[in-house]
């Protein structure tokens, strides 16, 4: 169904659902505010989801957790990163963050309050295993089942993430992700978890935004472990590719319940001008960013990300190890932030060159390409308006991802694993948390994944970012995403209106509530 048909349709049934609410009046006005191409608010308000569609939050351990050095738990990379003078911004640490260690009973209470049926939450593999290798760490393994415990009792799906970038920092003393033995360990890791809780926990995603923290760690060094090598990055790429497939197996080997899907960063992209060369500039970047780990694990071969062959041998590829990279996923999760305009470019020496990355910003600096081989140039634009995150607000891209996506894979079912945005609003003086900016940002965005779904997309749930407020990586505590406000001084937790927006969301299927 094209737009305007869409459009046309959800307006014969858009009357009924109309809903008299002053606050909603306010949200409607800010979520107009210069968005081209906004879905107009009856049709977002008549939009319904499927029965049974699977509403949730997602959170990671490094992020919410604290207790950086409880019960056995190693050390990570992020811990050594923000112990570090000068890699956070304001210094910020995360040892205590939202000490989610200690209350998850709270948070998982505010999910269920919220009438949530999924919770996407990430293990900290430094506290089951703390040198990365070798013994179960049993207070570690204690702990996560506690915490899966307490997700079902509240009527939630557990959705577990494997890998959400803490690394324990030994692996990354003997080499990090470009160390082929990776692979290895982390699919040891990954079946320890699928032995441990694969009786409760069905849903798995081995590796949270894996081309972020391979590229943004190995490649420009914005990350951890803060090197700057592009020929690092791919060949770290490489191991996680391995690890993917060997894990997947490892898993289902120890828990024949298991499921195996994806949590990948991506980000529809956009050629600069009508040119041939931007146009195939973009499809470098899809396949790049958004497909370099999707297509090994369904095909067994790279993308074509590369203007020539991949570049096998930097890579550190060996022949077979395509077999080993395939291991087609149940299901297929993305994250959906924003878009990126892509244009062809020459020269690039392979590191950030002035550029601007952050967890989810990535561009280019000056005209060169980011590298030699993909050789793409990067914008970020400023069309829509902007989060407070300085990301654009474009709901469309929501539509275009997935359905192509959609058309590529086959129509897999399909997993958003995150989606959301940074506002810094704090409780006003009766104490509620007013985000209609949230709201409004939620509501358009939703009414495209709708819309993907009316066209036959097969997405079975949505999982916003994020619970509380938390820790943002190098961002420290200077951005807030949280659907819950935290007050850091005395770990107080406010639902925001946005929070209590999304509740009645999940509680009704529909946007106009
Ligand atoms: O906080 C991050 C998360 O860890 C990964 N995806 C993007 C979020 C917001 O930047």
């Amino acid at each position: 169904m094209n737009r305007r048909n869409f459009v046309r349709n959800s307006l014969v049934t858009a009357g009924a659902a109309m809903v008299a609410d002053r606050r909603l009046s306010a949200l409607r006005f800010a979520s107009q505010e210069k968005i081209p191409g906004a879905i107009p608010d009856s049709v977002i308000d008549a939009a319904r989801f499927p029965d049974g569609f699977l509403w949730g939050m997602a959170s990671a351990s490094y992020q919410v957790e604290g207790a950086w050095d409880a019960d056995g738990k190693g050390e990570s990379i992020w811990d050594r990163f923000s112990h570090t003078v000068g890699k956070v911004k304001g210094g910020a640490m995360a040892d205590v963050s939202c000490d989610d260690y200690h209350r998850y009973k709270e948070d998982i209470a505010i999910l269920k309050r919220l009438n949530q049926k999924s919770y996407r939450f990430s293990i900290s593999w430094a506290r089951i295993q703390p040198t990365g290798t070798g013994a179960v760490n049993q207070k570690g393994i204690d702990h996560y089942s506690r915490v899966t415990d307490a997700v079902l009792e509240a009527g939630l799906r557990p959705f577990c993430t494997i890998y959400h970038w803490d690394l324990p920092q030994r692996l990354e003393d003997r080499g990090g992700w470009p160390n082929r033995d990776l692979a290895g360990y982390y699919a040891e890791f990954a079946g320890i978890l699928a032995k441990y809780l694969g009786d409760r926990i069905t849903v798995w995603a081995p590796f949270n935004m894996p081309w972020t923290f391979t590229y943004y760690g190995y490649g420009i060094g914005v990350f951890p472990p803060c090197r700057s090598d592009f020929y690092l990055f791919l060949r770290a790429a490489h191991t996680v590719n391995l690890a993917q497939g060997e894990a997947l197996r490892a898993i289902k080997a120890a828990s024949s319940k298991a499921t195996v899907g994806s949590a990948y960063g991506m980000a529809p992209a956009y050629p600069k001008t009508d040119s041939e060369a931007d146009r195939a500039a973009t499809e470098r970047y899809h396949a790049m960013n958004n497909l370099y780990f999707l297509n090994p694990a369904m095909h067994g071969e790279y993308p074509k990300a590369f203007v020539g062959e991949p570049p096998y041998d930097a890579m550190g590829y060996k022949a077979g190890d395509d077999k080993i990279m395939k291991a087609p996923l149940d299901w297929v999760g993305f994250h959906y932030y924003t878009r990126r305009i892509v244009s062809a470019a020459s020269g690039g020496a392979g590191s950030s060159g002035g550029g601007h990355f952050g967890t989810e910003t990535e561009g280019e600096g000056g005209s060169a390409a980011r590298d030699p081989l993909t050789q793409i140039h990067v914008e970020m634009p400023t069309e829509g308006p902007l989060t407070e995150a300085g990301l654009e607000i474009w709901p469309r891209g929501m539509y275009d991802l997935v359905t192509q996506i959609s058309r590529e894979y086959n129509h897999p079912v399909i997993e958003i694993s995150e989606n959301g945005c940074c506002y810094l609003d704090a409780p006003d003086e009766t104490g509620r948390v007013p985000d209609a900016r949230r709201i409004a940002f939620h509501r358009q965005i939703l009414a495209e994944l709708a819309r993907a779904i009316s066209d036959g997309a097969k997405v079975r749930a949505y999982h916003a970012w994020t619970l509380v407020d938390n820790f943002e990586w190098a961002d420290g505590y200077t951005q807030r995403y949280g659907l819950t406000y935290v007050d850091f001084r005395s770990q107080k937790r406010t639902v925001k209106d946005s929070g209590l927006w999304y509740g009645r969301v999940a509680a009704s299927g529909r946007l106009g509530v």
